[in-house]
């Protein structure tokens, strides 16, 4: 089934194929209730006020983890980074979270480097009306409630600029702005 489907989606190019380009696309769309997500995130500003800007969800899914969902209220036109950071706390404006997910000690890299930080995650631009969106497959995370790569109860923190997927440890991506336990859904 899955590999079925991961065929489907080599051949999205093709007009043949667009059926089985259609069905994977319905399998990633956020909150599909035939494929409920193993963990899930409010993510909410990290001042005092703690405005809840989106919600974030991740399942396992051939080839990795999909990280999936979409932020709203965000600067309009603006890319910013967003990553997976090493402690489920967003106390001291975000600081609590700790440094990236990295439980296999690489550097920081861009998010389809397998030898850089398992919490690595694609920049995320906000379109016009100030919502972003993320559909992406991790390989290097898993959704179990625990394991050395389970990123159950860790954090993901949005920060105020673009991750340039180079600068140690982080990528120069700037303050935290943003942040969300990952729980349980
Ligand atoms: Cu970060």
């Amino acid at each position: 089934m899955n590999k079925l489907m991961l065929s489907s989606a080599l051949l999205c190019g093709s007009a043949l194929a667009m059926t089985g380009c259609q069905t994977i696309q319905d399998q990633l769309q956020t909150g599909n209730p035939l494929n409920q997500p193993a963990l899930k995130s409010k993510i909410e500003t990290v001042g005092e006020d703690k405005k809840e800007v989106g919600q974030l969800f991740l399942r396992p899914v051939e080839g990795g983890v999909q990280v999936y969902g979409k932020l709203m209220n965000m600067q309009p036109g603006k890319t910013v980074a967003l990553h997976i950071h090493e402690t489920g706390s967003c106390a001291m404006g975000g600081q609590a979270a700790g440094s990236h997910f990295n439980p296999d000690n690489f550097p920081h890299s861009s998010p389809d480097d397998v030898r850089g930080h398992a919490g690595d995650l694609p920049n995320l631009t906000a379109n016009e009306d100030g919502v972003a969106t993320i559909n992406y497959v991790n390989n290097q995370i898993s959704t179990d409630v625990v394991g050395k790569y389970s990123v159950n109860r860790l954090a993901f923190i949005v920060h105020a600029n673009a991750d340039d997927y180079t600068t140690q440890p982080s990528g120069n991506s700037g303050d935290r702005i943003a942040c969300g336990i990952i729980t349980k859904a």
